[in-house]
């Protein structure tokens, strides 16, 4: 069975996604997701021009034929646009083998192996207090996992911090909160490494599933110095782009938990790549899955998490807890997809009482896109975050 035509559909229901259809010569269609956060044309661009007429023709059955071309013939391979481009075909293509076979996605990647994903979700605020609040709105609602930003409590600048200021305000949230819950710190890789592993021995004591990006991704090295000092857990790689980037961080036990984005490291193919990988060493996943990954990445993220055996908790993206919404927007003033379910349908529900999230039986990856609708929502360039440090020299957010 071929791939018979195929399109690309950019949407704003709120915020921009990027998505393509593939259609096979029997109607059997498959969706991927290629948003890139801020540059979404780049993508549409590769896909429009470069992509998708290179595989017209190409077998749907071939899904790592299909990977292993897109990846190596580009000759200048991966990165964030070329691997996104490739993600999304290979969503597209597990989506139709899905349909053709009638099963979900996660069934034809070996099946379950859980019943659902436990999530972790966003405490953001415009100060500690106002995270104090959202964390404990959260837990009411029965999610157990909190993630908090290190710039809700501390300015970051120069790459250091008042590293005892940031340990007495995220002790007060463990005292509001109590023993139970877990948290996370994301620092989005801000921090120097001497800094980053003070933060961590000053925060090994207060509960934390883990310690996120506590150092700049272009330099692995510098984890090293923050392992050094810390039993923190740590988790790293949100941005990274390619399968091979996460193979130094396991094999020199560099992390406990990898954040590989399935829209962004070239789909659930290479996804599935990363976790057999790190299942080797014990290190389990966190996989990356923010607002910008849109509801059928989502999908596609969920189907692998709930068919690996080193599976570790799955981020939740805000549009799926609507309680989010003031927090969300806190975070980096980025916008609320409001809009989302007029667009997609078959989105996986967050059961709270639970902290897990699932999803269905339904072929393939289950989430189905109103085109009509989405051609209403007219792309909206939205740029990204671009702080400074207080001398006018570039930060990182
Ligand atoms: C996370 C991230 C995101 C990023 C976003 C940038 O842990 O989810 O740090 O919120 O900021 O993906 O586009
Ligand atoms: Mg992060």
């Amino acid at each position: 069975m071929k791939i018979a035509d195929w399109s690309v559909l950019t949407t704003c229901p709120g915020r921009n996604y990027v998505l393509v259809k593939l259609v096979t010569p029997d109607g059997t269609v498959g969706w991927g997701d290629a948003t890139l956060n801020g540059r979404e044309r780049a993508v549409e661009a590769t896909l429009e021009h470069h992509v998708l007429p290179e595989i017209a023709d190409r077998s749907v059955d071939r899904i790592e034929d299909t990977w292993q071309t897109l990846f190596r013939h580009t000759y200048w391979r991966g990165g964030p646009v070329l691997n996104t481009a490739l993600a999304a075909v290979d969503m597209a293509l597990w989506d139709i083998k899905g349909k053709r076979y009638g099963a979900p996605v996660y069934d034809l990647l070996g099946g379950r192996t859980r019943n659902g994903a436990r999530i972790y979700q966003h405490c953001g605020g415009e100060n500690p207090e106002a995270v104090i609040d959202t964390c404990t709105d959260v837990l009411d609602d029965g999610i157990s996992t909190l993630r908090l930003r290190i710039d809700d409590f501390v300015d970051v600048e120069f790459g250091t911090t008042n590293v005892a200021m940031l340990r007495t305000k995220v002790r007060d949230v463990r005292a509001a909160i109590g023993t139970d819950p877990w948290l996370i710190l994301d620092a989005h890789g801000q921090l120097d490494p001497a800094v980053a592993a003070r933060t961590a021995s000053a925060l090994e004591d207060l509960g934390f599933l883990f310690f996120e990006d506590p150092t700049r991704p272009e330099d692995i090295d510098q984890l090293s110095r923050v392992r050094e000092g810390s039993t923190i857990p740590l988790a790293f790689g949100e941005v990274y782009t390619s399968p091979w980037e996460y193979r130094d961080l396991i094999e020199r036990d560099l992390v406990d938990y990898v954040r590989p984005d399935v829209v962004h490291t070239g789909g659930i193919t290479a996804l599935r790549k990363i976790a057999i990988l790190a299942e080797h060493y014990s290190v389990r996943t966190a996989f990356h899955a923010p607002s910008d990954v849109s509801p059928l990445g989502f999908a596609a993220t969920l189907h692998t998490a709930l068919s690996i055996p080193n599976f570790g908790i799955q981020e939740l993206p805000g549009y799926l807890y609507q309680d989010d919404q003031s927090a969300y927007q806190a975070e980096y003033a980025l916008p609320v997809p409001s809009q989302l379910d007029t667009v997609f349908s078959g989105v996986p529900e967050l059961d709270t009482d639970d902290s897990v999230i699932d999803i269905d039986d339904t072929p393939g990856l289950g989430v189905d896109i109103d085109e009509e609708r989405a051609r209403e929502y007219d792309y909206v360039r939205e740029p990204l975050p671009k702080p400074r440090n207080g001398d006018g020299s570039v930060r990182d957010w």
